[in-house]
């Protein structure tokens, strides 16, 4: 069985990738891959390697080792921490793009996955049912760092054949592994203030609404596109993944009809202006036509998987 390597496998998509591909596949055929050691959970249930992918010969090495033929790069720097980094995000998100698709030029793997964010959108698109293709002047290093991916991931397909694919995750909510400096971040931190019975004070206002989506549904999206025949696969830049839609109020609202006493404030933060600039609402009918793509977690069916999923943790 061809093997495969998540880059970033400890971080919040990765860790839950790598445990969904390990059932999959089987343990011995998925190396996690992160910057330095995680949990436990992630390192010893299958091969892991602590690996610096900015590094060329290091990522080349551990390809070569383990007869790698596709690769997740799930490593990035966020959008709220990009803003304080800006210099240092762009290395990042970058040189790990251009390293994995370099070596996929040159055959040395044969698929990769990396993924692009509602951040490649700006202030002038349109804000509602945001189509495919469509006006993009992202206003954040992220979004530009992204926005570029997107650009090099379709020429690398189109000049040299590289089967590289890729979507634009909304805001993904999820309570197994923390998320890591992102805009969308309030939409976890809540559940946790929730279930200790703690009032929730919101970095972004209480009408900004943004496309959000549960982590299983990201995964299951994932995956599918993955395995999708390549002749189906349509869109060679990043697809556009919809979800759920709501505002940090709708959010509070449903989770107060578990939790009824539930409180939250509002204290708008500098991640406020790139929410602002950020769709609320994402289409996704290319991705439904070309891989059958249909989200199963409304708002309802997330606040209560998430409260579940959080009180476990305890
Ligand atoms: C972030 O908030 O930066 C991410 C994203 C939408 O890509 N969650």
């Amino acid at each position: 069985m061809a093997k495969t390597l998540i880059i970033g496998a400890c971080g919040q998509i990765g860790s839950e990738l790598s445990a969904k591909l390990r059932e999959k596949h089987g343990k011995d055929n998925i190396i996690a891959s992160d910057i330095r050691e995680g949990s436990e959970d992630i390192m010893n249930a299958g091969p892991f390697e602590v690996l610096d992918a900015t590094d060329f010969h290091a990522l080349q090495d551990t390809i070569l080792h383990y007869d790698i033929d596709t690769v997740y790069l799930m490593a990035a720097m966020l959008s709220g921490t990009a803003e304080k980094f800006p210099m240092k995000a762009w290395q990042l998100n970058m040189d790990t793009l251009f390293n994995v698709l370099n070596l996929a030029k040159e055959n040395k793997i044969s698929k990769v996955f990396w993924p692009s964010s509602i951040a490649v959108f700006g202030p002038t698109t349109p804000k509602m049912d945001t189509p495919q293709q469509t006006v993009m002047e992202p206003s954040t290093v992220y979004g530009i760092s992204k926005q570029a991916g997107e650009r090099w991931c379709e020429y690398y397909f189109k000049r040299y054949g590289v089967d590289v694919r890729s979507i634009r995750y909304p805001g993904l909510i999820s309570y197994k592994t923390p998320p890591g400096g992102g805009t969308t971040d309030y939409a976890i931190e809540i559940f946790h203030s929730a279930a200790k019975g703690e009032k929730y004070t919101s970095f972004l206002s209480e009408e900004t609404a943004l496309p959000m989506m549960y982590m299983d549904d990201a995964i299951k999206a994932t995956i599918q596109l993955m395995e999708a025949d390549a002749d189906d696969v349509k869109v060679r830049s990043s697809y556009n993944l919809g979800g759920i839609s709501f505002t940090p109020k709708v959010l509070a609202d449903a989770i107060r009809k578990e939790i009824p006493d539930f409180e939250i404030d509002y204290e708008p933060d500098f991640r406020q202006p790139i929410a602002d600039s950020w769709p609320s609402k994402i289409d996704d009918a290319e991705a439904q036509k070309d891989w059958n793509w249909q989200h199963e977690y409304d708002l309802e069916a997330m606040v209560s998987a998430m409260l579940k999923g959080v009180k476990s943790l305890k």
